[in-house]
């Protein structure tokens, strides 16, 4: 079941099958556009339609906690963007691939397989969240989980990215580093700094824009010239690749190539997902630069776990199996706001400890 990309509707589709002649580093693209999606089992598509799920009701319970004034600070939700942390990390190889992303970051740490108490407990600044309650939503870090946050400069991950990849490489341990960042960031200097690096030395890396069409308030077509985000490292011998991030068998047969070809010591590859935020840019943006039927629309036509639902449903799983799992996500993340609230928050001498490294 080949599916049109995503969205908004029809916008970077046309464009890139027009334009996608002249772009040489197309190889992994084209292993990819021959057969487009990942062929689960039932076992592997209920799985990510679970993982998809917990991040969906987890992100929805964070805007009511930060509704209710639990959470300080800023909170960005992930909201509509489940296929693509779910469908790429389940391709890599948990705690010895390293992930590194920016603010938008739960949705990720879910996807890895982190305790959902622990982060829920750091939103709400308690003392048994993973950064000790000191870093909130955006800073969130699991060096166990080789998860390394949690960034809240725009594109400052990439470059961090570029130095986990080295150190991969460096060490020999057959890892690599993801390094997500948004259609926003892409437009940053340091970002391509880091993807020459990256190709003259072959780090093993994957740059993964995930283009959820703005950044804050401001739409790609207003902000790039290039819109087509797979492309931007032609310059730097960067094979692209451009996926529909609305359906997590995409994402996840797009991620294991991506994942082979770097694993095979090639070097960098630069993914784009195509994507879409349901909410605004933060808990604090009503969000008002587009309409309620762009949103509205794209939900009807390409929310990912509908769309793996109805899969799903498709393949003969019981409906009665797909409400129990529901069932289960909502009390393990009723659990975390429970383990959250209940929680102390961090002594005061905790502001002095984790300042600067102790011994160099
Ligand atoms: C260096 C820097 N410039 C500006 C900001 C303010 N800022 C925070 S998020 C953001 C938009 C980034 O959008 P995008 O990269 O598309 O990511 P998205 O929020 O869509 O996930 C901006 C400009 C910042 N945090 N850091
Ligand atoms: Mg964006």
């Amino acid at each position: 079941m080949a599916k049109a990309s995503s969205v908004p509707a029809g916008k970077s589709a046309a464009k890139s099958a027009q334009s996608d002649a002249g772009f040489e580093l197309r190889s992994l693209q084209d292993r990819l556009v021959k057969d487009r999606r990942f062929k689960a089992s039932e076992a592997e598509l209920l799985n990510f339609y679970e993982k998809m799920l917990l991040i969906r009701r987890f992100e929805e319970r964070a805007g009511q906690l930060y509704g209710l004034g639990l959470i300080g600070g800023f909170c960005h939700l992930y909201i509509g963007q489940e296929a693509v942390a779910v469908g790429l990390q389940s391709a890599l190889n948990e705690g010895k691939d390293s992930v590194i992303t920016g603010y938008r970051d739960h949705g990720h740490m879910l996807a890895y397989g982190i305790d959902p108490r622990v982060i829920m407990a750091e939103l709400t600044g308690r003392a048994a969240g993973i950064s000790r309650g000191k870093g909130g939503s955006m800073h969130m870090f699991s060096t166990e989980h080789a998860f390394y946050g949690g960034h809240g400069i725009v594109g400052a991950q990439v470059s961090l990215g570029g130095g986990l990849a080295f150190a991969h490489k460096y060490r020999g341990d057959g890892g690599l580093c993801v390094a997500y960042f948004g259609d926003g960031a892409a437009n940053q200097g340091q970002v391509y700094e880091t993807m020459n690096m990256a190709a003259l030395w072959s780090l093993p890396i994957i740059f993964v824009v995930e283009n959820n069409h703005y950044a804050m308030g401001t739409s790609v077509e207003r902000s790039s010239a290039e819109t087509e985000f797979y492309r931007r490292g032609t310059a730097f011998r960067i094979p692209g690749m451009h996926v529909n991030g609305m359906d997590v068998l995409e994402v996840h047969q797009a991620a294991n190539i991506a994942v082979e070809y770097v694993r095979g010591g090639n070097g960098p590859v630069l993914m784009e997902l195509s994507t879409y935020r349901y909410r605004g840019h933060s808990m604090s943006d009503p969000a008002k630069y587009r309409t309620r039927e762009e949103v509205q629309g794209v939900r009807e036509k390409s929310d990912p776990i509908e769309m793996a639902k109805a899969e799903l449903l498709a393949m003969g799983v019981d409906e009665d199996k797909l409400k129990d799992i529901e069932k289960a996500i909502r009390t393990a993340v009723t659990d975390a706001a429970e383990f959250a609230e209940k929680s102390p928050e961090p002594e005061l001498a905790e502001l002095y400890t984790d300042v600067l490294v102790g011994s160099y």
